[in-house]
């Protein structure tokens, strides 16, 4: 059905399941090739999109980040030693990430189709030096939702490592599979599982995304809910690569064990039923800014949608919540 004719009725939009391409989507994932990061969200959780954008913007992001960050109180317990949130709208490098391509289809992928921005925090991590382990425990980030989640995700995290991460570097850690639980880590799960290299658990590296897979070998098989290993892995990635996972994977950060700097800019999206972590709203209202914000950036800020439309004279805006109605099932 055409997007027009979509939007007069909505319930005859033809729902896209959990883990589906809609037809709308699929040629921007055939054009992107992005086949193998959807194959990989399905199975494991969690992806790798290769070459998102230019590594020189990985070097502006890194400035930017750097710029707002302020130190943290947190180092002895993780290794972070810097912070920089609710970054969306205060820095040129993270609007053009925060907008890329391949970021906004893996997104609409997960999230849905007029899913909005949720976090833009910036992380600075440093050798560990401290008292504890250096590493950030595990855990799934929409942790504020109803258990078991829904099926269809809620909350779509992006790693953009600035220098690359990789174990050593104190790169992110996942569980692979742990998505299909549907629920977070609880301290039984945790016990003997925190995420430490010298440990005994395995650390691999996360399947290739090459893009030579297409939609024909990619096809969603439904999974036990078993999980076939509890062995955090390490998510390696280099200048202009993206680390993403869903809401329901369990994950963590491994502790820096070298010199230098890990800088992140974590970007949370969200499915446009759910609220949104931080409110990015206000940038709907500096006409300046939005006349030269990156496409998308509209979408983003939830500019489309029917929410806080309605005034005392008028009901909620009803054009808006016909196009949330089909694209919530789209
Ligand atoms: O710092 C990391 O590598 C992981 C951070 C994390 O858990 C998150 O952004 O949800």
């Amino acid at each position: 059905m055409a997007e027009a004719e979509t939007l007069d009725r909505p319930e005859e939009a033809s729902p896209v399941a959990p883990f589906e391409v809609s037809d709308e989507l699929r040629p921007r994932i055939d054009e992107l090739e992005l086949w193998d990061v959807v194959a990989s969200l399905r199975e494991h959780g969690y992806g790798v999109i290769r070459d998102a954008g230019p590594p020189s913007l990985w070097d502006e992001l890194r400035e930017g980040i750097h710029g707002l960050s302020t130190p943290t109180d947190t180092a002895s317990a993780n290794g972070i030693v810097g912070s920089a949130p609710l970054l969306l709208g205060r820095h040129p490098a993270v609007d053009r990430v925060a907008t890329l391509p391949k970021v906004m289809a893996i997104a609409e992928f997960s999230c849905g189709k007029a899913m909005r921005a949720g976090r833009f925090v910036g992380s600075i991590k440093h050798q560990f030096k401290g008292e504890g382990d250096g590493a950030l425990g595990l855990h799934a980030d929409q942790n504020w939702m109803p258990v078991p989640f829904p099926e269809h995700n809620l909350v779509m995290t992006f790693c953009f490592a600035c220098e690359g991460m990789t174990r050593a570097g104190g790169a992110t850690c996942v569980v692979p599979g742990s998505h299909r639980l549907r629920r977070p880590p609880t301290p039984k799960d945790l016990a003997g599982l925190r995420p430490n290299p010298g440990g005994p658990q395995a650390v691999r590296h996360p399947p290739s995304s090459d893009g030579r897979r297409t939609q024909a070998d990619c096809k969603h098989e439904p999974r036990s809910r078993k999980l076939e290993t509890v062995a955090p892995v390490a998510i390696e990635t280099e200048k202009g690569d993206v680390a993403v996972w869903d809401g329901a994977v369990w994950h963590g950060s491994l502790p820096r064990t070298i010199p230098g700097t890990r800088t992140v800019l974590h970007a949370t999206y969200q499915r446009l039923y759910t609220q949104p972590i931080d409110d990015f709203t206000y940038l709907l209202k500096d006409e300046e800014y939005m006349a030269s914000a990156p496409e998308g950036m509209r979408q983003l800020l939830g500019a489309d949608l029917f929410f806080h439309t309605a005034t005392p004279e008028r009901d909620v805006d009803m054009q808006k919540f016909m196009y949330a109605a089909a694209a919530a099932k789209t």
